[in-house]
């Protein structure tokens, strides 16, 4: 157990080092009663990805609420538009700017290990907000705090096993080696794998659910069902079956992850099948652990977000409900 004390320049320095090494070898690093500084306010600087898309948005805006002033957090937030590159120039800005603790949404789960290090060396711990990523270096990352994409993809194909068992299915897959996508597809195929006929990424967009799975339908017309790692681009897959001259709910089911407003209604609709909810409201779960990890204190490793399913009889009342 290090101290990590209130205290300003050479002699923060030094307590850094003492905190690296400290993280480096898995041990809780307890400061002496304030977020790094005397002010007791919790500087996070927090590197999100895309502010495009419904859960994103909705994500940032409850990650940006709980990360609020009045609750004392200092926040700084940037958006880098799915390019990892960007992301790691936000965490050595972060590190520059000697922040408390760093909170990271992933776009990719591959090639963190060089800045993470940067991060442990300079004794700032990291946080995974939503996605996970993949890392052999010890003490990379305090937690993770976010939804269990495996077992999503496993209900969404219990469902279908359940449901559809003669069914032919087209995966329509989110970022290819992004933690939401593998996690889903592992998932998924570890309980319907041998429905799949085929499998190819929409980049977790509308648009692109919709133009990979006109390209799709044309590809394998047997297929009748579509497993969509998330809503948007399972929307775009119902315009998609529409254009095609065939029937969504009908000819072509549609089984999607997230639980959007507007996912809801298409259930109600009639055009989807299936939605297993990733609930992206976690700003205040996360606010918590943040707070506790600039404190030192020991967390678990992972904080799961818990998650619901929606079939047909979805209410009125449960998607007027729905905050993204
Ligand atoms: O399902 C999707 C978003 O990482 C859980 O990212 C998240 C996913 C979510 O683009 O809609």
């Amino acid at each position: 157990m290090v101290e990590r004390r209130c205290v300003r320049g050479g002699a923060r320095r030094l307590v850094r080092g003492l905190v690296a090494a400290a993280l480096a070898a898995g041990v809780a690093v307890a400061p002496s009663g304030c977020g790094g500084r005397d002010d007791g306010v919790v500087r996070v600087g927090f590197s999100q990805f895309v502010a495009a898309g419904s859960w994103r948005a909705a994500n940032t805006a409850s990650v940006r609420a709980a990360l609020a002033p009045a609750a004392g957090f200092e926040l700084t937030f940037s958006d880098e538009e799915q390019r990892q590159e960007g992301q790691v120039e936000d965490l050595r800005r972060f590190i520059a700017a000697d922040v408390d603790v760093i909170a990271l949404s992933p776009v990719v789960q591959d090639g963190w290990d060089e800045v993470l290090l940067e991060a442990r060396d300079a004794g700032i711990p990291v946080v995974l907000v939503d996605r996970g990523i993949t890392t052999d270096l010890p003490g990379a990352y305090a937690t993770r705090v976010g939804a269990d994409f495996r077992s999503e993809g496993e209900r969404a194909g219990r469902w279908v096993r359940e449901h559809a068992p003669g069914a032919r299915v087209f995966e329509l897959q989110g970022t290819l080696g992004s933690g939401a996508q593998t996690g889903r597809q592992q998932g998924f195929d570890a309980v319907a794998g041998d429905q799949v006929v085929g499998a190819a990424t929409g980049g977790f967009t509308r648009a692109g659910g919709r133009d990979v799975t006109a390209a799709a339908l044309e590809a394998w017309p047997d297929v009748d069902l579509v497993f969509a790692h998330n809503d948007d681009m399972a929307l775009g897959a119902v315009e998609a079956v529409r254009a095609a001259g065939r029937r969504p709910g009908v000819d072509v089911r549609v089984v999607s992850v997230d639980g959007t407003r507007e996912a809801l209604r298409a259930l109600a609709a009639g055009d989807l099948e299936h939605v297993v909810e990733c609930d992206p409201a976690f700003g205040e779960q996360l606010a918590g652990v943040l707070r506790r990890v600039a404190a030192g204190e020991r967390v678990p490793d992972r904080v799961v977000v818990p998650g619901r399913e929606f079939d047909r009889t979805v209410t009125a009342a449960e998607i007027d409900a729905r905050t993204y």
